[in-house]
């Protein structure tokens, strides 16, 4: 096996023997062919209306490889044939790629091309997200064909640079299509106040991205004396009105994914993965583990369904088995804070506009920080925390993904009536930050990187690097990314990053925070 995608990939380097993550080498191989099988596809595809199976295949089949989605090869197995069922409607002469040029070759090829693939790994997350809630953007769809088929051809490091800016590109119409998708179905979040108590009684706890499926397991458990709680990506869920208004949606629990070995190990209450990050559950837990979608474990209970139609009542019985507390359980997050906010997407933040603006003016906000992304095992990623704490009271920090459980239940106070901590979303909602940065850099008639922002990101997987890939896409320099460069990036690919984007590595939250407000 060969895997080197994710953040905490062995020796900085890559897995070859297991994964950090707990794929096994069947697992890994049998993702690579799934990869290989997609191209395939997309060569059969190429000058053809592939049609509605095929393209859900695709975004399905490069979501399934993300990390810590599928560790289940019979799963990936099945979706490889019914891929190859699809290529061979299409064109049964076209070939797939091989597993063994997938990762070999120039190392700077080989860079370019795995930053290519990653992205699309993680946008094709975005996209089948937006497409359970009916919402699909033909340039979206067609570039995944587009990717996939650049991938198992030979380009000149210019052109493979030239297709992920491109794609940089094509990935902030498909974050604009979930934010489209999930607030016409559930409105426009508003800031909501969220507690981390958990009381008595049955409960459920909800993981992972996909708010469909959380909405199908409000509608299921109403009236029925079970209560949902979020966990990590899902927190947000908290501030969509649609969402909000199930009484029995009662709070979060636990904070981001890597802490799940640790925080469902004793609970009464059965977990259900909407999608990653999934780590290999604990014997002491595992027969609470409910997955769906495209995350799969193998033993684990899974919940599938037609036409995203689902019937969660294997879980809901599970959590009335369990019958939860006793009594009320009060948690806190990582730094004891007891409640969260969450809600502040581009709506509410662009509604206080004037405010914003004109404190900027006045000297009151003197800097804002977006400080989000992915959380992590590392212990360098305390970086996040102290950056939080040690940045001047006269800044304001915008947080989104799970990162900010390093930060969002920490209370450092307000500026001009808004809290200094304003959590704009999922990992997805960079969409939302993006859409504010614009308006104020209209509002202050400048560009974006003449604004007194600066983006400190955090990264772990391959949303993350889809992300990244917008914003260089869009112009944005002077972005600070840790806790580690990723290994997929050459040096010499770094070396461009660093030169055409001033890309900083972070170092520590106090020379940071010094140069950056110089
Ligand atoms: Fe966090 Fe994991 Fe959102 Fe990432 S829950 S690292 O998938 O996508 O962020
Ligand atoms: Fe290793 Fe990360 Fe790949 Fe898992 S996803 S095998 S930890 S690089």
């Amino acid at each position: 096996m060969f895997c080197f995608q994710c953040e905490q990939t062995a020796g900085g380097k890559g897995c070859t023997k297991i994964g950090v993550c707990g794929k096994q080498p069947d697992v890994a191989n049998n993702l690579d062919g799934l990869t290989c099988a997609l191209i395939g596809l997309a060569r059969a595809a190429q000058g053809k209306s592939a049609g509605k199976t095929a393209n859900e295949l695709v975004r399905q089949g490069l979501f399934t490889t993300v990390t810590n989605v599928c560790f289940d090869s019979d799963r990936i197995k099945a979706l490889i044939e019914q891929i190859h069922a699809e290529k061979n409607k299409l064109d049964l002469t076209a070939e797939d790629f091989a597993p063994s040029e997938l990762w070999t070759g120039d190392t700077d090829i080989v860079s370019l091309r795995s930053t290519l693939l990653l992205g699309m790994r993680g946008m094709a997350a975005y996209a089948e997200h937006a497409a359970v809630l009916g919402k699909e953007n033909p340039d979206v769809t067609a570039w995944f064909y587009k990717g996939l088929k650049a991938l198992g051809e030979e380009h000149t490091a210019e052109q493979w640079l030239d297709l992920l800016m491109e794609f940089g590109k094509i990935n902030l119409a498909c974050m604009e299509l979930l934010d489209e998708a999930n607030t016409s179905t559930y409105g426009q979040p508003k800031p909501t106040k969220v507690t981390m108590k958990v009381e008595k009684g049955p409960f459920i706890v909800v993981t992972g991205h996909d708010l469909l499926d959380l909405k199908q397991l409000l509608e299921q458990t109403e009236g029925k004396g079970v209560n949902i709680y979020t966990h990590g990506e899902m927190l947000p869920a908290h501030g969509y009105p649609e969402l909000n208004k199930y009484a029995h949606l009662k709070g979060n629990f636990g904070t981001a994914w890597q802490n799940q070995q640790k925080e469902f190990d004793n609970i009464p209450a059965p977990i259900l993965f909407t999608t990653n990050c999934l780590m290999v559950p604990k014997s002491t837990y595992s027969d609470r583990v409910f997955t769906t979608s495209v995350v799969a474990f193998p033993g684990a209970t899974h919940i599938s369904g037609s036409q995203h139609i689902k019937d969660f009542s294997t879980l809901i019985n599970k959590a009335i088995e369990l019958g939860g507390w006793s009594e009320d359980k009060q948690f806190t997050g990582i730094n004891g804070g007891k409640e969260l906010m969450t809600g502040f997407a581009r709506n509410t933040v662009l509604s206080v506009a004037g405010t914003v603006i004109d404190a900027v003016k006045a000297g009151a906000i003197k800097h804002f920080f977006l400080v989000g992304g992915c959380d992590g095992a590392k212990p360098g990623r305390n970086y996040y925390t102290e950056f939080v704490q040690k940045a001047p009271k006269d800044t304001v920090i915008l947080t989104l993904a799970c990162g900010k459980y390093r930060f969002n239940d920490l209370n450092i106070g307000e500026i001009g009536g808004l809290p200094r901590i304003m959590d704009m979303g999922q990992c997805n909602d960079a969409y939302s930050a993006i859409q504010v940065a614009v308006a104020l850099a209209e509002a202050f008639k400048c560009g974006v990187n003449d604004l007194p922002l600066t983006l400190v990101l955090s990264w772990y997987e391959q949303k993350a690097v889809c992300i990244l890939l917008t914003l260089l896409a869009l112009g944005i320099k002077n972005i600070y990314i840790g806790p580690s460069l990723p290994a997929f990036l050459s040096p010499n690919v770094i070396n461009i990053l660093v030169s055409k984007f001033d890309l900083h590595p972070i170092t520590t939250p106090e020379n940071d925070l010094q140069a950056i407000l110089k």
